[in-house]
């Protein structure tokens, strides 16, 4: 167990691990040793965070989320094992962080304020978020400070945002606002969302996040300025930690790690925009359903998680089994004729054909990806693959390489493919001309509805208030455990 100073555990560990400088100096007068020294000698790192898709949730590979990732990384860059507690609300999670044998870092999308410097110190930033006012659809929209008198308003129990409005009494003294420790920001957006409030205070980041699955909430007005995002460290400990945790957060900005994340989690979040995600909500409800089950079967019998399998068909058909493009390709899947008979699809039409045929298809593309291609881009690859074709592809590789940026990496693919539609580039490449941009949308796309699907699928939500609201979601049964294998 990791312990904070106390005589007997210092000795012990000191002996141990600290070894040679406490031994010198005598166990009995062995000065303190720095928080940085407890934690490597203990070999783990302890941080509290929030379940939340913003910060750390449940995937199809196990545990993830923004934080989660973040942290990892600067566990493994000091040589530990990463141990997550979660705190149900902000409150618990300050007072975890100052607890003996308690976690030495919070990760939890936290900014800043004149009440928490007293309870924490702060790292440098990492991300910059904007505090916004959500209403419902259909309400007048707040646009202004004073549009929230006479509103119901209510936000997390110690959060920043109960300290802005707070602060904004001071200027509107009849402004009124209820907070609670019982939630989550999701269930803001949800009441939000259903009309049992008219209004919250949520960062921006996690607005956008949610956004999908309360197709009636909007953002009213940016309340106040940008703000960023740190982590906290015990208010009463010494600066060795919080030094690491400083050089990390400078390496990650240096070498694009923390770019990547933000990509990750947060570049294609708006990608469908509101009538993009209103129509996915109700997709998923209405149509998910029907089709669900022969996604689970293909993605068994394929390994290939379903839910990538149904990200697709919604991306190619939006799970409609008759759908046809102009091209003539048609299906759930969206299987050309050459395709089709090459997986053997008699009928592209029927659903359970079409699911399955696609499923071998993109399994069929993923193996054929040159062996550099790591994960988890080379999901993406194959999808991109899927739509236009390995030969394509290839040539959209070939002309990355000749820029100077990395083959294998689809960040970099991405910005090349449009090329592959103009003369001057498809003229140079073996396959020609081919519409570049389209796979591009695809695969953007794709990983949105992916991330959706594995969000509300997640089985840690078993129980929650987001699982009631998403019972009346897909015929997603949240009595199992999630077995399914990874994308691949
Ligand atoms: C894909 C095929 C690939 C084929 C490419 O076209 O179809 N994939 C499938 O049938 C699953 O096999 O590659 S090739 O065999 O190497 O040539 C290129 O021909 C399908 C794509 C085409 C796309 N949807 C699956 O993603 C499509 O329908 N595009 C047109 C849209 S619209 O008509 O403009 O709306």
């Amino acid at each position: 167990m990791f312990a904070r100073p106390a005589i007997r555990m210092r000795c012990a560990t000191g002996l141990l691990a600290i070894g040679t400088l406490l031994m010198l100096s005598g166990c009995g007068e062995a000065p303190k040793p720095s928080v940085l020294e407890q934690v490597k000698a203990e070999g783990e790192l302890r941080v509290v965070t929030r379940n939340s898709p913003a910060t750390y949730f449940q995937d199809r590979n196990g545990a993830t989320g923004f934080e989660y990732e973040l942290a990892k990384r600067f566990a493994t860059d000091l040589g530990l094992e990463l141990k997550i507690e979660t705190a149900d609300n902000l409150d618990t999670l300050f007072a975890a962080l100052n607890r003996s044998n308690g976690p030495v870092l919070a990760a939890a999308g936290l900014v800043e304020t004149p009440k928490r410097q007293l309870q924490a110190r702060f790292s440098s930033p990492y991300l910059e978020v904007t505090p916004q006012i959500a209403y419902r659809q259909g309400a007048e929209r707040p646009k202004t400070p004073s549009d929230l008198l006479g509103k119901r308003i209510l936000v997390l129990a110690g959060s920043s945002h109960a300290e802005q409005l707070e602060a904004l009494k001071v200027e509107l003294p009849e402004l009124q606002f209820e907070v609670s420790d019982a939630v989550e920001v999701v269930d803001l957006l949800r009441m939000v969302d259903e009309g049992q409030i008219d209004l919250t205070l949520v960062d921006s980041n996690e607005l956008a996040m949610n956004q999908v699955y309360f197709p009636n909430v909007r953002v009213g007005f940016d309340l106040g300025d940008t703000r960023q995002m740190r982590w906290a460290l015990a208010a009463n400990e010494d600066d060795s930690l919080l030094g690491e945790v400083n050089a990390f957060i400078a390496r990650s900005e240096a070498n694009g790690t923390l770019q990547r994340l933000k990509e990750r989690y947060y570049g294609h979040v708006d990608v469908l925009g509101y009538v993009g995600a209103y129509t996915f909500a109700q997709h998923l409800q209405k149509r998910l359903p029907r089709y669900e089950k022969l996604f689970r079967q293909a993605g068994q019998a394929n390994q290939v998680d379903w839910r990538l399998l149904a990200a697709m068909g919604y991306q190619e058909s939006h799970w409609q089994p008759d759908a046809t493009s102009k091209t003539g390709v048609r299906g759930i899947m969206m299987l050309t004729q050459r395709t089709a008979q090459s997986v053997g699809v008699s009928n592209r039409l029927d659903p359970k054909q079409s699911i399955e045929g696609g499923a071998r298809y993109f399994i069929k593309v993923y193996q054929q990806l040159p062996e550099t291609i790591q994960e988890p881009d080379r999901t993406w690859f194959a999808l991109a693959a899927y739509n236009i074709g390995a030969g394509h592809l290839e040539d959209a590789r070939k002309l990355t390489e000749a820029e100077g940026m990395d083959p294998d990496r689809w960040s970099d693919v991405q910005k090349i493919l449009p090329r592959l539609s103009q003369k001057q580039w498809y003229s140079k490449t073996r396959y020609g001309y081919a519409r570049g941009g389209e796979p591009v949308h695809f695969v953007r796309n794709i990983r949105r509805y992916y991330d959706i699907l594995t969000w509300v699928t997640q089985p840690q939500l078993e129980g929650t208030q987001l699982a009631e609201n998403g019972a009346h979601l897909p015929g997603i049964d949240k009595r199992k455990p999630e077995t399914d294998s990874p994308p691949l």
